[in-house]
């Protein structure tokens, strides 16, 4: 299986009473998965918010009119400058996934490029780009730092049309020789390869243009030149489960879009008692393929002597949590984790997703834990 680029940088979220600030998600914290630094290898927007991506263009927000079927309530509509969908990825090969579309064909945009982690754009710190021709309505590939066609482009045969979501998925293997690839929904619209070496990619970008509307959703993200699998996005909410905690507000307090870490917007584990509150998910009515899940908590801790937090989880018979986690006092932490497989071991089907609970634990210890906010992000895929 593919290995999903995840990351492992603690950012605290500075929630304030009535405003949640929103930074970056970045503690997807399964040792096997963690490489990047900030962001998260799947992003759907479904907490919206621009923010979980790694940096957001100042022109760019979300939107939910254009939103493409079967991929939750909010698309990013890119403005004329980069946005990092994913940063401090240290990867010899990268691959992404997402969806696209312009008003526009004619109007030239770079959708998509590998770099090396600098500002600019544009070579030497773009290893690979892939753009959209306002002359010809088709994607190309481009470099002039590894060695692609002597720099001239590579073009892609498939006629792309106004107003239409499309599936886009690259591949670039950054060795020399390797391969950049695009496809174009079903289609290998560029097959080609490089001569020179690339440096390792440091981050995934995109961007529109300010004289078109390009729309963005259901980013993937790979380490591997392999091809990305066919996917979208969507949002499961808590709906359900036990009420274990003293405050006990239950999943009403822990469901909701944008995320509220108020007074009465969160539950509370009092005392030094062991307790564990779970919620179960919202379920998923098909899907031939979940190729990966993404659970996501905002939390924070009471005043007093440190104590022992934890983010948790359920699935297929088998508890698990993070082990103790760093909370902020003041204001709330975001946390994420990626699931390639099913926490039982399993692959991934409808029946496990459907029973997976996630929750929050509180050890031991004075100290009370807060959870302010969880969610389940599914990337599957179901042919319509
Ligand atoms: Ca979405
Ligand atoms: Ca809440």
């Amino acid at each position: 299986m593919k290995k999903l680029i995840s990351a492992l940088a603690i950012l605290a979220a500075l929630g304030l009473a009535g405003s949640v600030s929103w930074p970056s998600w970045a503690q997807g914290e399964d040792p096997a998965l963690a490489q990047g630094t900030s962001g998260s290898p799947l992003v759907g927007f479904e907490t919206g918010n621009t923010m979980e991506m790694a940096s957001v263009d100042r022109d760019g927000y979300l939107d939910t009119t254009v939103v493409r079927p079967g991929s939750g309530s909010f698309c990013y509509r890119a403005g004329g400058g980069a946005s990092v969908v994913l940063g401090g990825m240290s990867a010899g090969a990268a691959s992404a996934r997402f969806s696209w579309r312009t008003s526009d064909v004619g109007v030239w945009a770079q959708i998509c490029f590998f770099t090396d982690g600098g500002a600019k754009r544009t070579p030497p710190q773009t290893q690979v780009y892939f753009s959209l021709d306002g002359g010809t309505g088709r994607l190309y590939a481009a470099s002039s730092k590894v060695g692609l066609n002597g720099g001239q482009p590579v073009y892609g045969q498939t006629a792309l049309a106004n107003d239409t979501w499309y599936t886009i998925r690259v591949a670039y293997d950054a060795a020399a020789g390797g391969v950049v690839r695009l496809w174009v929904d079903e289609v290998l619209d560029i097959d080609t390869t490089h001569s020179l070496a690339g440096a390792t990619v440091a981050d995934a970008r995109i961007s529109g243009n300010l004289n078109s509307d390009n729309y963005f959703d259901d980013f993937w993200i790979g380490d591997s030149a392999a091809e990305p699998p066919f996917g979208q996005i969507v949002r499961l909410a808590p709906n359900g489960g036990p009420v274990a905690w003293d405050n006990s507000g239950g999943f009403v307090r822990v469901d909701e879009i944008v995320p509220l870490g108020g007074t009465g917007e969160e539950n509370i584990q009092m005392g030094i008692n062991d307790a564990t509150e779970l919620y179960d998910v919202e379920d998923l009515a098909a899907a031939s393929a979940v190729n990966a899940v993404k659970a996501m908590w905002q939390m924070k801790r009471g005043l007093g002597k440190a104590s022992d937090h934890r983010y948790a989880w359920f699935e297929g018979g088998v508890f698990d949590d993070s082990g103790p986690i760093s909370l902020p006092q003041s204001g709330y932490a975001n946390f994420s984790r990626v699931f390639e497989l099913a926490p039982s071991g399993n692959p991934w089907d409808l029946l496990r997703l459907n029973g997976l609970q996630i929750g929050a634990r509180h050890a031991s210890g004075p100290q009370d834990t807060f959870i302010s906010w969880a969610t389940v992000m599914v990337d599957y895929f179901n042919p319509y």
